[in-house]
């Protein structure tokens, strides 16, 4: 049997297991990213690991998401991450030289090599046919350390492209189109491959938007074929070596194929609050808008920038809007500045900001009250704007400009008359914002710099037999980790101080919750279907440990959340029938019996009273044994 690009990258990267969909299997990695919201956490693990030198062929620290320094916590972060990559072998992204998803492909990513990084947007590099996944600090610390990563061998779904995008519609159409189709639980335990005729009409850029957010489908990654336009895109960036091609086999098998005609998709936009709520531009045009905001590792590369500059070439946003503007990465910046789109954009009344995440992680630009924003990025989930009632819609860089021309959540089409964008044959290089580490020699001399809100990580304890805990939350579905732990520029500089972070756990739906969980002492979160979507950030794991929290039973969750849970030694459980949801009450003493024979049968009993509710587990033996450690850090240094 033929194999799918995907299963040609495992095969080649394969430690253990067998490619069989549900086993678990271990991967070599070849490359790391970390970004800084992520970092400091995953580096103070990696230290506490205790290896001398980074063991992958590439590992790169980014600084993007905690560029606003209102106080001495994000700079003294970065000081630290900083130090720490110069003496352990890892490249260092200064601050302003870009988000790390853009900057990675522009200036890294390999086709046919394997990439994780802390955060979920990882699979961006999937756009030049990497196997990129996104996963937690740990995981990463422990994959810089040489070891290997593992995850559930995926299923294979096949998007097959025909046609050709109109004027006006754009890549970021056709990832709102696949989350119409599939929502954003129907990629969990699947890897997307995308192809067909349709993707020879798409730049590498437009490939990226597209893998980037294959995340919201809960995917484990997305991947396009490393092509003739990956070469011209490598070639353009100075580095055609490291151009291979790859494709699947003309008989490879799908668990599913979709087909989605490039040729009938129109502009659309994700409504509030959730990435699948997908209505196009041409329904919603009566809604008025009062800020824009374009940028994010989804939508600021140079093509969507000169789209944009283009757009508003000439003109003025409407009085009532606010449009910020974030390129993606120093080099897209730069060259807007040399070819003069840049004076376009700031001419049209555009707030130019920082290369960085900015925005879409609340760092700063929040929406008024109950504001309409509309946003290239990739999530809008409830108060993730930093504005509790803001709306936030996603859209295309096209939706975004002509909406915030007219004040009117606008269908692009209407504008008339649509420029091609004409790429350019070589980028501008210039990597003087990555710092390159001491060498092996150097190193030992390189002292790292620690700052006061640096606390240390919270105590593990080894699993015991019997948990008794009171139910101290009980949530629906699609519980995203903006939920479990908010981000945002109030929050986000305290990343590396679990205690005070835990303040905000859950806040989004019960204020109450961290004071509960603290006077409990032992608790047990009860969750519907696709717990823990969204994000990487293991602090949806280590702050609920923090407080207390030994159990998460749901109706099915998240991939990288049930790994981060496990890998801080609380337990992901299942429930054997859904409807035991609706018997459990918040605020009553539960135990989980027996624990140790269960997890080996996969099958563990709550008892709520004498009633005894059967929950599932499919953990393997390492799964086991990190959980009875007390979690990932412990098992690794063998505690
Ligand atoms: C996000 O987009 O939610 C983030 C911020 O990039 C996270 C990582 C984090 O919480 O630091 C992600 O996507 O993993
Ligand atoms: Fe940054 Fe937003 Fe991308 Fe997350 S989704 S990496 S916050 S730009």
């Amino acid at each position: 049997m033929g194999l799918t690009i995907a299963q040609k990258i495992i095969k080649n990267h394969l430690v253990s297991g067998e490619m069989k969909v549900g086993e678990e299997i271990a991967l070599r990695i070849d490359q790391t990213l970390t970004q800084d919201a992520t970092g400091t956490m995953a580096y103070l693990e990696f230290e506490s690991i205790g290896i001398e030198r980074v063991r992958t062929k590439l590992s790169v620290a980014y600084i993007d998401h905690n560029t606003l320094q209102s106080g001495f916590e994000n700079a003294d972060d970065h000081r630290y991450i900083q130090s720490v990559a110069k003496k352990y072998g890892i490249r260092f992204s200064r601050p302003g030289n870009g988000i790390c998803h853009q900057v990675h492909l522009e200036r890294f990513g390999v086709p046919g090599m394997t990439l994780i990084g802390s955060d979920s947007h990882t699979p961006t590099a999937g756009g030049i046919g990497m196997l990129a996944m996104g996963a937690g600090g740990l995981d990463v610390a422990v994959a810089m350390g040489g070891g290997e990563y593992y995850i559930t061998m995926p299923k294979m779904y096949k998007v097959n492209l025909t046609g050709k995008l109109q004027p006006w519609v754009s890549a970021k159409d056709v990832s709102l189109e696949i989350l119409r189709i599939l929502s954003v639980k129907g990629g969990v335990g699947a890897i997307i491959e995308w192809g067909g005729e349709g993707i020879k009409t798409l730049s590498v850029p437009e490939r990226a938007t597209i893998t980037n957010m294959g995340t919201e489908l809960g995917a484990t990654t997305s991947i396009f074929p490393s092509d003739e336009i990956t070469k011209a895109f490598l070639e353009a960036q100075g580095r055609g070596d490291a151009f291979v091609a790859l494709e699947s086999d003309p008989d490879a098998e799908y668990d599913r194929i979709i087909d989605i005609n490039l040729s009938e998709l129109k502009p659309l936009l994700a409504c509030p609050h959730s990435p699948d709520n997908i209505k196009s531009a041409e329904e919603l045009s009566h809604i008025k808008v009062d800020q824009v905001c374009i940028g994010s590792c989804t939508n600021s590369s140079l093509r969507d920038m000169l789209r944009v500059a283009s757009m508003l070439k000439g003109k003025k946003i409407d009085d009532s809007v606010s449009l910020s503007v974030s390129p993606g990465s120093k080099q897209v910046l730069s060259m807007l500045a040399d070819c003069g789109a840049l004076s376009d954009i700031l001419g049209a009344g555009a707030r130019v900001l920082e290369c960085a995440c900015g925005p879409c992680i609340g760092m700063g630009f929040s929406p008024n009250s109950a504001g309409v924003s509309l946003r290239t990025f990739n999530r809008n989930f409830e108060g993730r704007s930093g504005t509790k009632d803001g709306q936030v819609y996603l859209v295309s860089p096209e939706v975004a400009v002509a909406s915030a021309l007219t004040g009117y959540i606008t269908d692009p089409r209407t504008l008339g008359a649509y420029e091609e964008i004409e790429m350019p044959d070589a980028f501008k290089i210039d990597d003087s914002a990555v710092l390159m580490p001491a060498s092996a020699e150097e190193a030992k001399n390189v002292e790292v710099l620690r700052g006061p809100n640096i606390k240390p990580f919270p105590e593990t304890r080894k699993l015991e037999n019997r948990i008794e805990a009171n139910l101290t939350l009980k949530v629906g579905d699609n519980i995203t980790t903006d939920h479990i732990m908010p981000a945002g520029a109030k929050i986000l500089p305290y990343r590396s101080n679990i205690p005070y972070l835990s303040r905000f756990c859950f806040a989004v739906c019960d204020e109450s919750f961290a004071e509960r969980a603290l006077e409990a002492k032992n608790s047990i979160i009860v969750g519907g279907t696709n717990y823990g979507q969204g994000s990487s950030r293991e602090h949806a794991a280590l702050v609920p440990l923090y407080l207390g929290v030994k159990a998460v039973v749901a109706k099915s969750f998240a991939r990288i959340h049930a790994a981060n849970l496990i890998n801080a030694g609380i337990l992901p459980l299942t429930f054997e029938n859904p409807e035991d949801y609706d018997k459990l009450d918040q605020n009553t003493m539960l135990s989980l019996e027996n624990l140790f024979e269960g997890m080996e049968k996969g099958k563990i009993i709550m008892k709520n009273g004498n009633a005894e509710i059967p929950l599932v587990c499919n953990y393997t033996k390492r799964q086991i044994d990190i959980l009875k450690a007390g979690g990932l850090l412990a098992y690794t240094k063998g505690e």
